[in-house]
């Protein structure tokens, strides 16, 4: 049987999850409160600018005096800093707990540890680090945000059985079959942020929205360094909001911002988008593009979709080791995620 602060820390885990979509750019976390081996309390973060896990958990305890010699279970370290609510750690040293078990300690450097050593200055026994891996997957693109100054970035790409992304002129669509083009209308609307080259976005003349499922449409980024985006494109035609990353050109028509970075270096456009709140990017080529990021590894995740079609010739897909794969449709879906 799985040991007692396990299972307690995977079911703040479990409520954590329950905030997924509601509090992002913030973390999701869980509180469980339990005294003599029964929960007496829980909660979670709800919504963005709303309360914090700990709180909602100390609200639902019935009878407050419990929390006294209680034990505290939180996926990630209480906060001891005033934001859009005051701190967290305060709040429980109100109520003396014996003891907190965290997953995560909160790499926020307003926090970082604050937490931990502000409950132990207060003779409250800490342990934190409990099921660390799982607590960092659910949370994986606030840890990147706050560790790297950057977008969590995944790659996605479908290739032919023989290794190609295109064909020789370029042109790319129909690799992968229904249910995976379906299946990352899906991504789409689960990240910030949706970046291409400008020959893909000329060449495809992409819209990037969500049309084959129900959801938010990502904020469009085009690298484009040398204003040859095309002027007929869907990026400069339709109402959507785009952010064209350029050399020369800093202005803004209507919903299209250009912007200009110069130099033009991928780590300073990945900390222009962060600044401009753009917490997590689904890349969509092309080659050049994807394998530009690799080569400055500043990805996290790649998704690949390898399809039963043969091309023999065209251009080459980013090379990556792949291992194991589920089957989507009639396609095989290879995902690789960094550091996990
Ligand atoms: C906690 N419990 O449930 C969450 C925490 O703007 P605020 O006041 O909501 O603070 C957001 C920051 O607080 C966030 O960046 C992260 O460091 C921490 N999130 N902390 O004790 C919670 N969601
Ligand atoms: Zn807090």
């Amino acid at each position: 049987m799985e040991n007692k602060h396990k299972k307690f820390i995977r079911r703040s885990l479990y409520l954590a999850n329950k905030g997924m979509g509601e509090v992002f750019p913030n973390p999701m976390v869980g509180c469980v409160i339990v005294k003599e081996n029964e929960i007496i309390g829980e909660g979670y973060h709800k919504k963005f600018g709303g309360a914090h896990a700990e709180i909602n958990a100390i609200n639902n305890v019935i009878n407050k005096n419990d929390i006294e010699g209680a034990s505290v279970y939180i996926s990630l370290e209480p906060c001891t800093h005033f934001g859009k609510t005051p701190p967290c750690t305060d709040k429980l040293i109100e109520y003396k707990p014996k003891e907190v078990i965290i997953s995560n300690t909160d790499p926020n450097p307003l926090v970082n540890g604050k937490g931990i050593k502000k409950l132990r200055n207060n003779k409250i026994n800490v342990i934190s680090g409990v099921l660390e891996k799982e607590g960092k997957i659910l949370n994986k693109r606030f840890f990147i945000n706050q560790e790297k100054k950057r977008p969590y970035i995944i790659l996605k790409w479908a290739e032919t059985s023989d290794g190609f992304i295109a064909k020789e002129d370029g042109s790319s669509k129909w690799i992968s079959c229904k249910a995976s083009r379906t299946l990352v209308h899906k991504w789409r609307s689960e990240e910030t942020g949706i970046l291409i080259g400008v020959n893909t976005a000329n060449k495809d003349n992409s819209r990037l929205n969500v049309r084959l499922w129900e959801g938010r449409d990502p904020i469009r980024v085009i690298l484009d360094p040398y204003n040859k985006l095309e002027e007929k494109t869907n990026i400069l035609n339709d109402p959507s909001i785009s952010l064209i990353y350029n050399n020369m050109l800093n202005k803004t028509q209507g919903q299209k911002h250009f912007i200009k970075i110069s130099p033009f270096k991928l780590e300073n456009i990945c900390y222009d988008l962060y600044k401009r709140g753009i917490y997590s990017l689904l890349v969509e080529g092309g080659g050049f593009t994807l394998n530009k990021i690799i080569e400055k590894n500043l990805w996290d995740e790649a998704r690949i979709f390898k399809s039963q079609l043969k091309f023999s010739k065209g251009i080459k897909a980013p090379n990556i080791k792949k291992n194991t794969y589920e089957k989507i449709g009639e396609d095989k879906l290879f995902k690789i995620t960094r550091n996990a």
